[in-house]
């Protein structure tokens, strides 16, 4: 039996034009946060699908797998994904999600970073299947990694935020549809990561 207990419920709140950005870096303790990160790298079917961006196609620099709820498909940069049915362990972390935050998350997209050369280049999570005003909760597992964001448009709008081992951070109000993210490639030798996103599909 997994027991997850929330160690910090007092959030950053960075003040953004046009988003609003919530993160708890310690959501887990590291404990249960190196728990969680075993369980899901063991158990978790991780693909490698080709994408294509632009007319181009090459393969993602990362692993993924999405779960859901429901069966609906998922489809981004050319792939369309079929979500596999929630497990216990999601199931847990959405409920420790929840205690912060109460908007009902039925789909998670799991992201695997094998090293620094792995990457998640710049987007917004704005597929039509998100609606409006995606909201989206992030959990970082295992080692590091920077997210950068920058605005569409207001050019000296350019921030980035060390997601660290068992943090939660939070993306709302408009911030897909005037901001992208990335997580960049780093020479800096970097051990795995795994980045679980929640999100709404309606
Ligand atoms: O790995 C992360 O922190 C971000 C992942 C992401 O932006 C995505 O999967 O859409
Ligand atoms: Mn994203």
């Amino acid at each position: 039996m997994l027991e997850l207990f929330a160690t910090e419920n007092t959030p950053w709140k960075p003040d953004l034009p046009d988003a609003e950005l919530l993160y708890y870096p310690n959501f887990w303790t590291p404990a249960n946060a190196e728990t969680l990160f075993s369980i899901l790298e063991e158990q978790t079917p991780w693909q490698h699908d080709p994408i294509t961006v632009f007319g181009k196609t090459y393969m993602q620099p990362r692993l993924t797998a999405l779960y859901g709820k429901s069966t609906q498909a998922y489809t981004y940069s050319g792939i369309e994904m079929h979500p596999h049915p929630m497990t216990t362990t999601l199931h847990k972390i959405l409920e420790q999600i929840k205690t912060v935050d109460a908007h009902p998350y039925n789909t998670v997209l799991l992201n695997m970073y094998r090293d620094g050369k792995d990457s998640n280049g710049w987007h917004a999570d704005n597929e039509k299947e998100l609606g409006p005003h995606p909201r989206i909760a992030s959990v970082s597992l295992g080692e590091s990694r920077y997210f950068h964001f920058k605005h569409r448009t207001k050019k000296t709008q350019r921030y980035k935020i060390l997601l660290e081992h068992g943090s939660l951070l939070i993306m709302g109000g408009a911030m897909q549809e005037y901001w992208v993210h990335q997580i960049a490639k780093t020479a800096r030798p970097k051990k795995a990561r795994i980045n679980l996103t929640f999100r709404k599909l309606i």
